[in-house]
C-alpha cells in the first residue's frame, strides 16, 4: 500500500510540477498603473501574480448550456454495461434493477433519460487573449447544466478521457452509493461509468410519501477523486446541476419567480485562478493550505459582464473555488433577496446587504435592478491572503467581481418575490426524534487536517447511523483561525446552532455544507434516508480534503454493521461498481 501511495504521489507531482516549475522561471511582469488587476484584487500572497494585462468587464458573462438527453448504446443495465462488461466497465447502480429491495415502483413514473458526458482535454479562456490548458465536462466550463424534474431518473454515463482517476460527485443530490462520487468509485482512465440519478428525495417514513420538503433546486457536480479533487477542480470539472418540481414550477408560473434558464434564471458559478506566463495555470503541489487565485472567475472568465434589464433576476450563486471565500455585496449597495441556500429553496425569502460564500455553498439570489444606475458591480468584500481563510470584512473597500450594464425602462409585469414571499415549507427535524449524538473534531496536527485524531481512511465506517434514523452531529473547529466548509452527502442537514448561537434564517433550514469559521462550532440534527453507504462528509476547502480531512458514514438498518471494519476495502462490487478482479489488483488505487 505504501508503495501505491508512493506512486500516486509521484504522479500527482509529475503531472502538477511543470505547472508550478513555469511559474517559478518566469519573471514577474509587473502590472502598470494603468491596469486594472491592483484595484481588482487585494493580493498579498507569496505566489507570483498572473503576467498579463488585460481589460476587465469586457467579456460576456458564459451561460453554461443546458445538456441534451441522447441514447446511450449498450443501454444502461444491459448485459453489455452491468458490471465487468468492457463496454460500461462500471456498469449501474445496482438500484436501478427492479427487483433490488431498495427499489420503488414510483421511481418508474417517467421514462429514463439518459446523457452522455465525456471528461476531456481541451482549453478555457480565462483571459479573453490567453489560452489555458485545462480538463472538462464535455470539454465546457463550467460542465453543461442538467435540468432535472422530480421522480424522472436519469442515467449519465461518463467516459473519462484524461488520464486521472475521476468521480463524478452529485453535490446535494439524494443518490446511490454506487452514483454518489465516493472518492474511490472511480472512473478509472480510458473507461466508461454509468450515474444513476433516481431523482427522488427522502421520504416522510419508510415507506410513506416523499417529502416535498425535501426537493432541491440548485445542486452541482463535481469532480471527487481521491487524492486528485483539488486539482481537477482547479482542472475545471464543475457544473450545474438544477431541479424542480411541482412547487417550484408552480412559484413560476405564478411569476413569483423568473422563468428562463439563461436569461432571467441564470447560475453563476464563482472560482479563482492564477496563470503563468505560458497561459497554463499556476499550481502549487506542496500547498496543503488552501490555492488562491488573483483571478475572480465567473462562469470561467475572469472579472465578465453581464447586461440586465431593469427587472428582477434569479442567479444561482455556487462557491466553485477551492479554498477563497467571498463577501458580496452590489456597489450601489441594493439589498440581496435570499430565497435559497445550499441545494434548497427557503421557507420564505430573506433580506440581505451583503451575504458570505464558501467552497462548495450555493445561495439562490434575487438582484432588483430596478432602480439601479447604468452600471452596477457585484463585489467581494473578503480580503483573504491564504488558504486559512478571509482575514476581514471591508464592506467600504469591497473589490469589483462582475459588472451588470443595465439597460431600458424598468420592465413591466415583473417576478413578484420579496422579502417575507413563502417558497418551500420546511419539515423540521425534531429533537425527540434524535437516536444518536457524535462530535467531530477539526484540526491540523503533523501537518496534515485530521478528523477526530484520523486521517481519511476508506475502509473504515466512521459512523453507523441506523438507516431511516436522525443523529445530532456537533462539528468542532480547532484548528485555529482556520475555515472548513463541511460537506455532508446523502441529504440535507439542519444546523441547531452556529457558533453558539441561534442560526441566522438563511441556514437555519436547509444546508449540504456547515461552514466552520475560525473555531467555530456547529451543532446539527440530520437524517440518513433511502440508501445505504458508504458516503463521505469533508472538508471543502479541496486542498484540506486531498491532504485527509475526511471521513466516511454507512447507515445501515438495524442489526445490519457495515462491511467496512477498517480491516479491508470490502464494499462489494455491485456498490462500488468495480469487478472484483479489479478489487484484487495491485495497481488499483482504492486505499490512499
Ligand atoms: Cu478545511
Amino acid at each position: 500500500m505504501n508503495q501505491d501511495y508512493t506512486t500516486r504521489r509521484s504522479f500527482l507531482a509529475r503531472r502538477l510540477l511543470p505547472l508550478a516549475g513555469v511559474a517559478s522561471l518566469v519573471p514577474f511582469v509587473k502590472a502598470s498603473a494603468k491596469s486594472a488587476r491592483p484595484e481588482l484584487l487585494t493580493d498579498p500572497t507569496n505566489m507570483p501574480a498572473t503576467p498579463f494585462r488585460f481589460t476587465p468587464f469586457t467579456v460576456p458573462l458564459l451561460k453554461p448550456p443546458v445538456i441534451q438527453p441522447t441514447a446511450l448504446t449498450p443501454a444502461p443495465g444491459s448485459a453489455e454495461a452491468s458490471l465487468g462488461s468492457a463496454a460500461v466497465y462500471h456498469g449501474i447502480a445496482p438500484e436501478f434493477s427492479k427487483s433490488h429491495p431498495a427499489h420503488r415502483p414510483d421511481w418508474n413514473d417517467a421514462a429514463l433519460k439518459t446523457y452522455k458526458v465525456d471528461i476531456l482535454h481541451t482549453t478555457c479562456r480565462i483571459l479573453p487573449n490567453v489560452e489555458t490548458p485545462c480538463e472538462g465536462y464535455n470539454a465546457v466550463w463550467p460542465g453543461p447544466t442538467f435540468i432535472s424534474n422530480f421522480n424522472e431518473p436519469c442515467v449519465v454515463r461518463v467516459t473519462n478521457h484524461v488520464d486521472t482517476e475521476m468521480s463524478v460527485h452529485l453535490h446535494g443530490g439524494h443518490t446511490p452509493a454506487h452514483s454518489d462520487g465516493h472518492p474511490n468509485f472511480y472512473v478509472h482512465p480510458t473507461k466508461t461509468r454509468d450515474y444513476y440519478y433516481p431523482n427522488i428525495i427522502p421520504r416522510e417514513h419508510p415507506g410513506g410519501a416523499f417529502d416535498m420538503s425535501e426537493a432541491p433546486s440548485t445542486m452541482w457536480y463535481h469532480d471527487h477523486g481521491n487524492d486528485f479533487t483539488a486539482i481537477n477542480a482547479a482542472s475545471c470539472h464543475a457544473g450545474f446541476h438544477l431541479f424542480t418540481d411541482d412547487l417550484e414550477k408552480k412559484l413560476i408560473a405564478d411569476n413569483v419567480l423568473p422563468p428562463t434558464y439563461g436569461v432571467t434564471d441564470v447560475p453563476l458559478a464563482f472560482s479563482d485562478r492564477r496563470l503563468n506566463a505560458d497561459g497554463t495555470q499556476f499550481w502549487d503541489p506542496l500547498n496543503h493550505d488552501g490555492y488562491l487565485g488573483d483571478l475572480i472567475c465567473v462562469n470561467g472568465n475572469a472579472f465578465p459582464v453581464m447586461k440586465v434589464q431593469r427587472r428582477k433576476y434569479r442567479f444561482r450563486f455556487l462557491g466553485a473555488a477551492l479554498a477563497r471565500v467571498f463577501h458580496f455585496k452590489m456597489s450601489n449597495n441594493t439589498p440581496f433577496l435570499m430565497i435559497g441556500n445550499d441545494s434548497w429553496l427557503l421557507p420564505q425569502a430573506v433580506g440581505a446587504t451583503s451575504f458570505t460564500l464558501t467552497p462548495a455553498k450555493r445561495a439562490d439570489v434575487i438582484i432588483d435592478f430596478r432602480n439601479a444606475p447604468n452600471e452596477v458591480f457585484l463585489q467581494n468584500a473578503f480580503i483573504q491572503t491564504n488558504g486559512r481563510g478571509p482575514d476581514k470584512i471591508d464592506l467600504g473597500n469591497a473589490k469589483p467581481v462582475m459588472k451588470f450594464i443595465v439597460e431600458g425602462a424598468p420592465v413591466a409585469n415583473d417576478i413578484t418575490v420579496k422579502v417575507g414571499t413563502r417558497l418551500r415549507p420546511n419539515v423540521p427535524i425534531l429533537a425527540s426524534e434524535i437516536q444518536r449524538t457524535r462530535t467531530f473534531v477539526f484540526e491540523r496536527r503533523n501537518g496534515v487536517w485530521q478528523v477526530n485524531n484520523q486521517l481519511w481512511d476508506p475502509r473504515r465506517a466512521d459512523a453507523q447511523p441506523l438507516l431511516n434514523g436522525a443523529e445530532r452531529w456537533i462539528l468542532i473547529n480547532k484548528s485555529g483561525g482556520w475555515w472548513h466548509p463541511i460537506h455532508i452527502h446523502l441529504e440535507a442537514h439542519q444546523i441547531q446552532s452556529y457558533n453558539g448561537r441561534r442560526p441566522p434564517a438563511l441556514i437555519a433550514s436547509k444546508s449540504d455544507t456547515a461552514v466552520l469559521e475560525g473555531n467555530g462550532v456547529v451543532d446539527l440534527f440530520m437524517k440518513f434516508r433511502t440508501f445505504t453507504g458508504p458516503m463521505v462528509f469533508h472538508c471543502h476547502n479541496l486542498n484540506h480534503e486531498d491532504m485527509r480531512m475526511m471521513k466516511q458514514f454507512d447507515p445501515r438498518p438495524p442489526g445490519s454493521p457495515s462491511p467496512l471494519t477498517g480491516a479491508s476495502f470490502s464494499v462489494p462490487p455491485e456498490i462500488c461498481g468495480i469487478p472484483a478482479e479489479e478489487l484484487a489488483d495491485p495497481n488499483n488505487h482504492l486505499f490512499l
